[in-house]
């Protein structure tokens, strides 16, 4: 069992609506660390971290608000490398999907001082991978993807890596989710070779097919996976608190499938939840399904196999 640290980052200087910034308590509201307190050794919420609020500014050099992401970063990046370093399984409770740079460095940091491989899942309807000369929006949650791999904005990763070398390489990274990438958008998923499953893949495979080439390979070696969970992965029928819905997103059960993949991997080690925006919400239903679903993610439908049971 392990020990899990909940940090709370209310920011959401990097989205297009204001909101998501109560997140982080939304989802204490939906009770997440009780429900938690079932698969953990035990469970530290520590709170939320302080960073600068939404000035609503308009965007400069194609970004939004990017000095405030930066701050917002470099928190979050010490936060989550404290909590790795002291061997707890760090969940970074959201704000906007740009917090994601900040935890993944640290995470692949972490990663590299102990000599694991990383893996990250990106959950999401969007692919993020906006470079500031392509984005439509200049919001800095369309951008995170973009930022890890080594393009621009390479503001947002500064002092929080080497700058010599990206901080994630494409191989490391799978999308899932998919079905709202902007033109210029998807031609660098395909120059970068990332490894992305849209809708479509997923009405075609099918979840499960999905799930087993996503998580190809994690049974060799010492793999420490990362989920990023933007929470518009999900239908919007069923999680409309959220900044950026699309329709056609991943339903219930496909949803509760994707979660107990991961956790039968046994290889979880983070875990972003993002963009929960209660301003958009009904009556809390989306905090109250992402903790539904973050119990499976840790292990809640696993049954008691019988012995030689390999799954
Ligand atoms: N691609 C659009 C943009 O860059 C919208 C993407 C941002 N929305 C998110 N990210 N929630 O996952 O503006
Ligand atoms: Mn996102
Ligand atoms: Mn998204
Ligand atoms: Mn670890």
């Amino acid at each position: 069992m392990v020990a899990i640290t909940l940090i709370g980052a209310p920011s959401d200087v990097g989205a297009a609506r204001l909101g998501a910034a109560m997140g982080p308590e939304a989802l204490r509201v939906a009770r997440l660390e009780q429900a938690l307190a079932r698969f953990g050794s035990d469970v530290l919420d520590i709170g939320n971290l302080a960073g600068p609020t939404n000035p609503q500014a308009d965007a400069q050099s194609g970004l939004r608000h990017l000095s405030e992401a930066i701050a917002w970063n470099r928190t979050v990046h010490r936060a989550v490398a404290e909590q790795l370093a002291a061997e707890r399984l760090p969940v970074l409770l959201g704000g906007d999907h740009q917090l994601a740079v900040g935890s993944i460095a640290a995470v692949a940091q972490h990663c590299r001082a102990n000599g694991k491989r990383l893996r990250v899942l990106w959950l999401d309807a969007h692919a993020d991978c906006n470079t500031p000369a392509m984005s439509p929006s200049g919001n800095l949650h369309g951008m995170p993807v973009a930022a890890l791999c080594g393009l621009e904005p390479k503001a947002l990763v500064a002092g929080l890596a080497d700058e010599a070398a990206p901080i994630l390489e494409a191989a490391q990274l799978c999308q899932i989710g998919l079905r709202s990438v902007d033109d210029q958008e998807k031609r660098m998923l395909r120059e970068l070779g990332i490894e992305a499953y849209d809708m479509r893949a997923i009405d075609e495979l099918g979840m499960r097919e999905v799930m087993t080439r996503a998580l190809r390979g994690l049974d060799t070696g010492h793999v420490h996976l990362h989920v990023s969970f933007d929470v518009d992965f999900l239908d919007p029928e069923i999680a409309p608190g959220t900044g950026t819905a699309v329709r056609g997103g991943v339903n219930y059960r496909e949803a509760q499938l994707c979660m107990e993949m991961i956790a039968d991997t046994g290889c979880l080690g983070s875990l972003d939840v993002v963009e929960v925006n209660p301003a958009l919400d009904i009556r809390n239903q989306t905090a109250e399904l992402v903790v539904d679903l973050v119990e499976s993610l840790f292990g809640k439908s696993t049954l008691v196999r019988p012995v030689g049971d390999a799954r």
